[in-house]
């Protein structure tokens, strides 16, 4: 039986070397030169510059400061209410990152009042937020009223909506004939991202 076994296994190994043998020797290999015959040149647009569709390109925004020096950088600052540490003082500390900004209480109208220290002659104010997308768009509704003793305040620019968009720098830019104060007031009614105004840095412009 074993010698019958054994005859078995090699008629078997010697069945699938054959096999091996059979199909190797079928295999056709791929023809080694294509006739240009049947080659169809495609040529391909010339193209030297990143092609994009125009929905999906975004123009960068370049931040132009007003003209002049910020004069309100690190002054005395009040306002009317803030929320939690997000105190005046915050809204002139030269950054606009993270936790520095002011946010008043829903207890309208927010007041935020920057006195310059001395009377100076002033032409633009720039207000901004935090410019991360995070930071989404905005309005806010406010005016701006300035006094020379910090007790009887004039109005300088009316009650007008005001849109922050992190697209557009989450900055506005109020500009005026030039004016002679020393204390410049925000007046905030309304704030379509947070219970009570929001300002990052709140900057008076001087030439
Ligand atoms: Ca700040």
């Amino acid at each position: 039986m074993k010698i019958v076994r054994r005859i078995l296994i090699i008629l078997f190994i010697l069945g699938n070397a054959g096999l091996i043998y059979y199909y190797q020797t079928q295999i056709k290999e791929p023809p080694q030169t294509i006739s240009e015959a049947n080659v169809t040149i495609v040529k391909a647009i010339e193209q030297t510059e990143a092609q994009e569709h125009p929905d999906f390109i975004k123009e960068e925004y370049q931040l132009v400061l007003p003209e002049g020096e910020n004069v309100a950088l690190g002054k005395k600052i009040t306002a009317s209410s803030y929320t939690q540490v997000y105190n005046a003082p915050k809204a002139v500390d030269g950054s606009v990152d993270g936790a520095s900004y002011w946010e008043g209480k829903s207890d309208y109208p927010n007041t935020l009042t920057v006195d310059l220290g001395a009377p100076s002659k002033i032409h633009a104010i720039r207000l901004a937020l935090n410019p991360l997308p995070i930071w989404g768009k905005r309005t806010q509704t406010l005016a701006v009223n300035i006094s020379k003793d910090g007790e009887n305040y004039t109005e300088l620019v009316g009650t007008k909506q005001y849109i922050f968009d992190p697209d557009y720098g989450n900055e506005v830019q109020i500009s005026f004939h030039e004016v002679e104060t020393q204390f410049v007031q925000l007046v905030i009614t309304e704030n379509s991202g947070a219970g009570g105004g929001q300002v990052a840095e709140f900057e008076v412009y001087s030439k």
